[in-house]
């Protein structure tokens, strides 16, 4: 097993390859070189457990850079492609990165799969490609309707990505998780946005009325649904994964204040993020039945756990970077 995974230095990315190369990985004869062009959002310290492992190679480049993919998807069997601009609110403040990496990056991995023959794709999605539901859950043969021009640059990802499997054979599997959160996430993400400012002492953001709700996934429930993907997933279909954890951003809020022991006036209402999508969520049963997928985190654990590793780990983080916003004045009112 070849296998190449692009964003491999991300939060994401860099967790899939360290339960590649861990007790529950595939075994055998492994290869794993992780494709990353180190944006803000690539670090190598996600990777320094890999590193010393000679089964492990770190490449630096670019998904867009066709010769460079061309010369790597020669040796490679798999692909579980990761790369992307990741952050809503970036997109809200510049959508042009997200075009080219998700959309284009996308298309050079593609066609240079079905150029080499790859033996098997996987690409990583989000729920937000659905847009938002209010109520019940969107299942995957859902019309697509993303609202940022992150979901839209994605949505447009996924649908290439299907296409190659349409027109040209590739053995491809789309994956739309929700929500993810666990150690090494950038601190542009609410969860360890809302962590690491808390322990600072800091103020927290929270955008609009709180009341828009999320899933949440644990990276390790998610990366365990991918390898399943990987290994059993059907080629041309799409698979949801939920965590089962659905919260408002304030019931959310409130749990963080918990675990970092704060209180309400440590809350800064401000103005909501544009275009906001009020609720995502996402049927997983497809995955659970035909795979077998069930998340083992509990989401009291797992954020606990995850608060711990902020509070263990600050030279990761600190100081952290802050995230571009598109429409955050503060607003009045603090929730007491
Ligand atoms: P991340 O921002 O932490 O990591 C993205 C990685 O891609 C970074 O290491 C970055 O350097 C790399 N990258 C960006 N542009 C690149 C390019 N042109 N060439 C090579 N590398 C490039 O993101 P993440 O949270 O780990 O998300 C990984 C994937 O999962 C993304 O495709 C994202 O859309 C998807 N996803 C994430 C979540 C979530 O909650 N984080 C939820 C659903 C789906
Ligand atoms: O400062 C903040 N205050 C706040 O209230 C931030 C950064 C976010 N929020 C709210 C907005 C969302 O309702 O918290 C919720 C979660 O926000 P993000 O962490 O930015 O995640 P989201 O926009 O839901 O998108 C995430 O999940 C789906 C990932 O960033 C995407 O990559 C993934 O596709």
């Amino acid at each position: 097993m070849r296998i190449l995974v692009t964003g491999g230095a991300g939060f994401i990315g860099s967790h899939f390859v360290r339960t590649l190369l861990g007790p529950e990985g595939p075994g055998g004869a492994l290869a794993v070189t992780a494709l990353d062009s180190l944006t803000y959002a690539g670090n190598l310290a996600n990777l320094r457990t890999a590193q010393g492992d000679s089964r492990f190679t770190f490449v630096h480049g670019d998904i867009r850079d066709g010769g460079l993919v061309g010369s790597l998807l020669a040796r490679h069997d798999m692909v579980v492609h990761f790369a992307a601009e990741s952050h809503v609110d970036r997109s809200i403040a510049g959508g042009q990165e997200f075009a080219a990496t998700n959309v284009l990056g996308t298309q050079v991995l593609l066609e240079t799969a079905v150029r080499h023959r790859v033996a098997r794709f996987v690409h990583v999605s989000t729920d937000e490609v659905y847009g938002s539901i209010d109520a019940g859950s969107w299942t995957e043969d859902q019309p697509l309707a993303p609202n940022s021009p992150y979901s839209a640059s994605k949505a447009g990802s996924d649908l290439l990505a299907l296409a190659h499997h349409r027109t040209h054979g590739l053995d491809v599997s789309v994956t739309r998780c929700s929500n993810n959160y666990g150690p090494y996430q950038h601190p542009e993400k609410v969860i360890p946005l809302f962590t690491t400012r808390l322990l600072e002492g800091g103020s927290v953001p929270l955008y609009g009325d709180g009341a828009n709700v999320r899933d949440w996934l644990h990276v390790d429930d998610h990366c365990r649904a991918l390898r399943l993907v990987l290994e059993a997933g059907r080629p041309g279909e799409v698979y949801n994964i939920g965590g089962g954890t659905e919260l408002s951003n304030t019931q959310l809020t409130e749990r963080l204040l918990d675990a970092c022991g704060a209180g309400w006036e440590r809350v800064e209402r401000v103005a909501d993020r544009k275009g906001h999508d009020r609720r995502y969520s996402v049927d997983w049963s497809k995955i659970r039945t035909e795979l077998g997928y069930r998340p083992r985190h509990s989401f009291a654990d797992g954020l606990a756990e995850t608060v711990d590793w902020y509070r263990a780990n600050r030279s990761w983080w600190s100081p952290a970077a802050p995230a571009p916003r598109a429409a955050a004045r503060p607003a009045a009112g603090v929730r007491g």
